[in-house]
């Protein structure tokens, strides 16, 4: 090679210039988590997360973020606008650099920001490269400019429309259509979704107002979330379908150069603990050094307020964690310039700074709101007492039952017909109401894969019952040891004897609330069982329709009418029952319709929303009636054909 020829050194950004965006259209996964409806709205809160990245510099106040008629999404800030001037290496404005550059922007490699969200900052690129278009139009220099991309292709140079007219401010607004090519599932925005993650967005960054506007309809809905409390805002809200059992909401924030703690929380009358932690913002559902931090301080402070002032003697078991979080609501934040996001889902802090960082500022102010309030710290105190008196009392229910199995081996429930299969991940478990469909489940199913435990009547409501009342219930013991994974701090995934929890009950009101009251000891005592992915509704049919030879069945309203419309109604004696609840149906017809593997259909129960969960079954099983009420009152009007 003649040695005139220089070596060309590529940065890394020259080198993501050359690759373009192609890399994010060939594997979209990589960089939003999936191209279904989860990725399509993380989309938003890439761009959202920007304009949250100004608010947190302090140069942006609001942020309006609209669904457009076409589904396409427009997030406005008024923030100090994306820099415009010439890159100095690229040759091109910086906005243009930050819309078709891998991971350009502020957020890598220093740059003014802080603490920088989204989904690990991939950034406005990201959206570009998918998205059919884009158009980003910046205000600043006392002008707007304007510059359009499509599936992260710049189509048009950056240009001045137009200048900024007196007392308009500067700000960013950014407009994208996402592109069916990639969300080949759906393209459509769930209102909902976006409604809770912008509401979480404004109660964890207090101050900036956030507004979410649908276009799609004649009537335009708009919802503004703008909260000065920010954290305990979110814990009020968080309870409002709860009991509180003290007036004040404990809050405390730390700001270090560079780290800040925000800490909320309040105790109701609930016998589970309900915690959110974040980290820059992200929901760090797998937890890490912040929540341990929290949850370790508040145990001791706990334990030191309540022998001082000898609520514990000095003989007595101190509190354990379970014990002293009984109840709890608490919202935990913290913002960092260099987050280290680990697990499965990297949803995990890892920065071991921030244990001892939140642990400090807990114990310190925790204390003092202890010793401060000296009656609101015995209403909490008294709880976690009660809550370590009937640990004990379950400890020693639980012992019975372990005893009892340790002595004549692993007794499983008379009422259970186990499979003959012992793998877990190839074993499923019929939770089903009634004895008679519970028969006929035994005679129908696969015994090699099935098994069958049969439940009579209603379930405990846990939502208002402690450990000790739960574990006093036959039925939820016999679920506890047909699972065989243990409840609470001992649940165990490695001891789960089937991969598929069914919950098998009638099509009817009555067979909507057991799953419900099914669901609500699962999601408070096995919540790994849901997030897991374990969980399952079965769907019986609704409807069989004989026509001569053939049976048909149905299950829906809207399948039974297209069914009739099909094989043309009118004309014909049709046979059809309407199923009023699985005992009218005979073994093999529960068999091919609901429990056959080629044929059934089985719902799979996940947790969309944390906080919303949280909220839903506190407000459909807890003590507090009004919520309730209102609920049903707003949501009566969809209720089909309600069986009085
Ligand atoms: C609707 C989406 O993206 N808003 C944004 C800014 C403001 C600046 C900025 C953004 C600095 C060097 C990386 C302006 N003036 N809304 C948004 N507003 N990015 S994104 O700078 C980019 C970083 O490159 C900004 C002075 N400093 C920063």
């Amino acid at each position: 090679m003649p040695d005139t020829e220089v070596k060309q050194e590529y940065n890394a950004e020259q080198i993501q210039v050359l690759e373009g965006l192609e890399p994010v259209r060939k594997r979209p996964g990589m960089y939003i988590g999936s191209t279904s409806s989860m990725g399509l709205h993380h989309l938003v809160y890439e761009i959202v997360d920007n304009s949250v990245d100004e608010a947190l510099a302090g140069y942006c106040h609001n942020i309006h973020v609209t669904i457009t008629a076409e589904n396409g999404i427009r997030v406005e800030d008024d923030g100090r606008g994306m820099p415009v001037d010439i890159h100095p290496k690229l040759g091109v404005p910086a906005v243009e650099v930050i819309h078709t550059v891998l991971h350009a922007g502020g957020k890598f490699g220093g740059g003014g920001y802080k603490v920088s969200g989204g989904l690990h900052g991939v950034g406005a690129s990201v959206v570009n490269a998918l998205s059919e278009n884009m158009e980003v139009r910046v205000k600043r220099n006392g002008k707007v400019y304007s510059q359009k991309y499509s599936r992260g292709k710049t189509l048009t140079k950056l240009e001045v429309i137009r200048d900024l007219e007196a007392g308009e401010g500067t700000g960013t607004c950014t407009y994208f259509k996402p592109d069916p090519q990639i969300f080949t599932e759906t393209t459509v925005y769930d209102f909902k979704v976006l409604e809770h993650r912008l509401r979480e967005m404004a109660f964890l960054n207090k101050g900036i107002r956030i507004t979410l506007t649908d276009e799609r309809n004649d009537e335009v809905k708009k919802l503004d979330f703008h909260y000065e409390g920010g954290l305990r805002e979110f814990v009020q809200y968080q309870n409002k379908s709860k009991n509180e059992i003290h007036p004040d909401i404990v809050y405390f924030e730390v700001n270090k150069e560079n780290y800040e703690c925000e800490i909320a929380f309040q105790y109701t009358d609930s016998y589970s603990e309900f915690i959110l932690s974040y980290a820059n913002n992200i929901n760090t559902t797998e937890g890490g050094t912040h929540l341990v931090g929290f949850k370790s301080a508040l145990t001791r402070a706990f334990n030191d307020y309540a022998r001082k002032h000898k609520y514990l003697k000095d003989n007595d078991q101190p509190l354990s964690g379970e014990d002293v979080r009984e109840g709890i609501t608490a919202i935990i934040s913290v913002k960092l310039t260099e987050p280290q996001f680990e697990g499965q889902t990297k949803t995990k802090l890892g920065n071991s700074e921030m244990r001892g960082f939140v642990d400090s500022a807990t114990m310190e102010y925790v204390s003092a709101f202890f010793n401060e309030n000296p009656q609101q710290a015995k209403a909490i105190i008294d709880k976690g007492m009660r809550a370590a008196r009937a640990r004990e009392a379950a400890r020693k229910a639980r012992d019975l039952t372990r005893r009892k199995s340790a002595m004549d081996g692993m007794t499983l429930p008379g009422k259970l017909a186990d499979c003959s299969e012992k793998d877990p991940a190839l074993s499923e478990i019929f939770i089903v109401e009634g004895d008679s469909a519970g028969g006929s489940a035994k005679t129908g199913r696969d015994r090699k894969r099935q098994a069958i435990l049969p439940l009579r009547g209603k379930i405990l409501n846990v939502e208002k019952a402690r450990l000790d009342r739960v574990l006093s219930s036959e039925e939820i013991k016999n679920m506890i040891t047909a699972f065989g994974c243990g409840i609470g701090d001992d649940f165990n995934e490695a001891k789960l004897r089937y991969h598929k929890i069914i919950i098998m009950t009638d099509g009817d009101v009555e067979g909507a609330h057991i799953a419900t009251l099914m669901l609500t000891f699962f999601y408070r005592y096995m919540r790994p069982l849901i997030e897991k992915g374990y969980v399952y509704l079965a769907k019986p049919p609704l409807y069989r329709v004989k026509n001569g030879k053939d049976t048909f069945y149905t299950y829906s309203e809207e399948e039974q009418t297209s069914l009739l419309k099909e094989i043309g109604s009118e004309n014909k004696k049709l046979d059809i029952q309407r199923y009023k609840g699985l005992g009218e149906m005979d073994a093999n017809q529960l068999w091919e319709t609901t429990m056959d593997y080629n044929t059934r259909t089985l719902t799979r129960v996940t947790i969309e929303d944390y906080a919303e969960a949280d909220d839903t079954f506190s407000m459909l099983m807890g003590e507090k009636v009004p919520p309730r009420r209102k609920f049903i009152e707003e949501n009566a009007k969809y209720v089909q054909n309600l069986d009085i």
